[in-house]
């Protein structure tokens, strides 16, 4: 390979053929898959020290080559023993295709059969057949054995794959495997980027003098070197200090390749297979999944609902209770919609694929793909649960996760619960306010109880401006992070309107009641004797007006409030202002005894009304007289 993909490889255009690509192995046991991929590669994937003692592969192996037309691929070498089956699981994740392992000498066995369902469970539908030990047979019977792969493949995702004869030992047909494992990779779409990367980790070492190191198969996203993730579900953060694909440092690590990343602030004790690497804070933990499930044809028996199964996804493995939402058993080589209760927490994202397996007796019983990896708990035999899990299925996930929010959702939120892009936020058939998002009918749920809110708090109130901010807030039960948003968007959609920390109606406007009520009489009051009322505290108490009136009316500028204890009419206000600056005018400045006795009023009004003026920057006071500013 030239130079390693840096960051300028991510530049628009088709894949560049030289994009990072991992096929795995499958297959029973001493078929010769770990002794193909020496011969392929010249690295032996069998590194424990046990399995170059029994000869035999235990756990995942790793390897890596260049095809003829330049790309370069990672390798991943799965155990074929039955008992070693959770260790080939965690090695499927991620694979672009699949090199189905059979020995010409022996043909179809157990593994064969089970690896084969997983890849299809799994719905990897690229491969090769690799038939190997040709050395050891006959034209004749290869042949046969020929036919007999041909037919297990019928029905499932490698359906039609090609067969390609091969000895390792003497190396023949091993260019002709290669030639086909390179025409389907061209065929392969080239990874998503999508921004969000998780590399779900397969192993976890120590280099002396390094440190820890995991690697895994990289999707959704690169990763770069200094970069700061975290170690989910455990909640770790560490330090990439370096990044490796195939051996070889690299800045940027591509998705779809296999990484090595020499991780600072984590022990190799504190890591395992099954946790992922990720940016901090954007990939949800969860106990709970909903999924469509598809029972294999040749499974003993059905998905029964409760039943306690095995669940393997990404490189992680997880006991699960399955939830069977319509019926009581999805029978085997039939599809259904599970909820699946999980053990503990898991890190995952929809569309996810899966396998379950009844642990005892160990068997692989189903296969699919998350829809919703934070749903609710769901009624069971319910249609509308049924249709919104298709919706997700035909690639609505962002919409339909939107739906669950009934009381709206921080778009970042959101968008880390689906791992979907900020560019797909547009798409939805949503409202947007600020940085919350709703569904159009949660929307407008949410508007019409604020609405009947409002309008109850104004027929109980006719007199008041609006109701208090907080109060709506949580009589309308809206989130506290999202009321501004929300007020912002009901003022935009002409619902309500804010005045100062009160919301009305738009509609709503101040009443005062009828011509004998106690607003009319207090302004008669107050009228009588315009510019010599009595006592504001006289004036309610005779009128038979609350507090609530006199502010009403004061905000509505039918009654002006110079002190706490004195009020005139709107017109009287007017006038005695008008008198005030007509005697200065004349007299260059104007005493309270002065304008007491023009006003017929006695001292306390006079006073209240000279002192509001001031403080009105109407008039200035200069000994004992006023004058104007
Ligand atoms: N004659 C012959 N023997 C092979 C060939 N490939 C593998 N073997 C032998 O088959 C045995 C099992 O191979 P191995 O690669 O460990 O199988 P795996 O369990 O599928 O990984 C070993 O003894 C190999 O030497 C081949 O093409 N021809
Ligand atoms: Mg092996």
């Amino acid at each position: 390979m030239s130079s390693p993909p840096g960051r300028g490889a991510t530049a628009p255009g088709p894949p560049s053929p030289k994009a990072g690509r991992v096929v795995g192995t499958a297959g029973h046991i001493d078929h010769g898959k770990s002794t193909l991929i020496t011969a392929l590669t010249g690295i032996d994937p069998d590194r424990l020290a046990e399995e170059k003692r029994r000869g035999m592969t235990i756990d995942l192996g790793f390897a890596h080559m260049k095809l003829p037309g330049g790309r370069e691929i990672g390798v991943v070498d799965v155990p074929g023993h039955a008992r070693f089956i959770r260790n080939m699981l965690a090695g499927v994740h991620g694979l672009d295709a699949v090199i189905l392992v059979v020995a010409a000498d022996e043909g179809v066995r157990p593994q064969t059969r089970e690896h084969l369902e997983i890849i299809d469970l799994l719905e990897v539908d690229r491969g090769v057949v690799a038939l190997t030990k040709v050395d050891l047979v006959d034209p004749d019977w290869l042949e046969l054995v020929s036919a007999e792969v041909a037919t297990a493949l019928e029905g499932t995702s490698l359906a039609g794959a090609r067969i390609v004869p091969v000895s390792s030992v003497t190396r023949a047909g091993l260019d002709d495997l290669v030639a086909a494992l390179e025409t389907v990779l061209v065929e392969a779409e080239s990874r998503h980027d999508v921004g969000r990367p998780r590399l779900p980790i397969d192993r976890v070492f120590t280099i002396s003098g390094f440190g820890t190191v995991v690697t895994g198969t990289l999707v959704d996203g690169t990763l770069e070197s200094g970069q700061e993730l975290e170690v989910v579900p455990k909640g770790i953060t560490v330090r990439v200090r370096g990044l490796q694909q195939h051996n070889r440092k690299v800045e940027t690590a591509q998705p779809g390749s296999r990484v090595a990343a020499n991780l600072a602030g984590a022990e190799k004790d504190d890591l395992d297979r099954g946790d992922v690497l990720a940016l901090p804070g954007t990939l949800p933990t969860t106990r709970r999944v909903d999924a469509m499930v598809r029972v294999l044809d040749d499974a003993p028996r059905g998905l029964r609902h409760g039943a306690e199964l095995t669940l393997h996804t990404g490189t992680v493995e997880v006991g699960a209770r399955a939830i069977v939402l319509e019926g009581d058993v999805i029978e085997p080589g039939q599809s259904g919609w599970v909820q699946l209760y999980l053990e503990r927490a898991i890190a995952v994202a929809p569309r996810d694929r899966f396998i379950l397996r009844v642990p005892s007796p160990s068997l692989t019983l189903a296969g699919g793909r998350f829809a919703d990896v934070a749903p609710h708990k769901h009624p069971r035999h319910d249609a509308a649960v049924r249709e919104s899990l298709e919706q997700r299925v035909a690639g609505n996930v962002l919409q339909e996760e939107l739906r669950k929010y009934q009381r709206g959702v921080a778009i970042s939120a959101l968008l880390k619960a689906t791992l979907a892009g900020e560019d797909q936020v547009s798409t939805l058939d949503a409202r947007r306010a600020g940085d919350w998002i709703w569904a159009p009918e949660h929307w407008v749920a949410q508007s019409r109880r604020v609405e009947q809110e409002l309008s109850a708090y104004h027929s109980a109130h006719p007199l008041r401006t609006g109701m208090p901010r907080e109060e709506l807030r949580s009589r309308a039960g809206v989130p506290p992070a999202a009321f501004g948003a929300a007020l912002h968007g009901w003022v935009e959609d002409g619902l309500v309107v804010e005045h100062g920390s009160e919301v009305a109606l738009a509609s709503h406007r101040v009443a005062l009641e009828a011509a004998d009520g106690p607003a009319v009489r207090l302004i008669a009051e107050l009228a009588r004797e315009p510019l010599a009322p009595p006592s504001l505290v006289e004036a309610m108490r005779t009128s038979g007006a609350g507090d609530e009136i006199v502010r009403a009316l004061e905000k509505r500028g039918d009654v002006v409030r110079v002190s706490d204890e004195v009020a005139f009419t709107k017109d009287a206000y007017a006038g005695a202002v008008a008198l005030v600056k007509e005697m200065i005018a004349t007299g260059g400045s104007v005493t309270v005894a002065q304008l007491r006795d023009r006003m017929g009023a006695s001292r306390r009004p006079v006073l209240a009304l000279l002192e509001h003026l001031d403080a009105q920057r109407v008039t200035r006071r200069v000994g004992d007289a006023r004058v104007l500013r």
